[in-house]
């Protein structure tokens, strides 16, 4: 057995959700930051049979788009601001999915 962690953008994670279940995974969903941005994403924890790991991330790369976004970042100015550093926006491509796919040693439900 599998685990994938799949960490997808919020606009594409309740249209991935219901496409999994309509296709018999088991899901749990998780509310969770990105550490570049600092933006809200979803993390989707999905257990699955070895068998089926390729159908899964199917279903992923289907629902899953790459967007840009902007982000900013600084530079340094002396003279410029108070700080010393000027913020300039970046546009950054996020996306479609981050995914992890880990061995699990056991799989119980008690
Ligand atoms: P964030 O960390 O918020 O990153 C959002 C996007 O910013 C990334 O998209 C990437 O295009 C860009 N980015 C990230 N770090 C950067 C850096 N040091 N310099 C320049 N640009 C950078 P994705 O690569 O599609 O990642 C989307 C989200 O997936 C990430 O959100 C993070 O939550 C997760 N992620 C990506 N790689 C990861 C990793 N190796 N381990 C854990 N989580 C990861």
């Amino acid at each position: 057995m599998k685990l994938i962690v799949a960490i997808v953008q919020d606009e594409d994670s309740s249209r991935l959700l219901t496409s999994l279940m309509n296709k018999g995974f088991g899901v749990t969903k998780l509310a969770t930051t990105g550490g570049f941005l600092k933006a809200g994403n979803t993390t989707l924890m999905i257990g699955v049979e070895d068998e089926k790991v390729q159908e899964a991330i199917e279903a992923i790369e289907s629902v899953c788009k790459s967007r840009k976004q902007l982000t900013t970042a600084h530079t340094s100015a002396s003279g410029i601001s108070s700080s010393g550093y000027v913020p300039f926006p970046v546009e950054v491509t996020v996306g479609g999915a981050t995914l992890f796919v880990l061995s699990v040693d056991q799989f119980l439900k008690v």
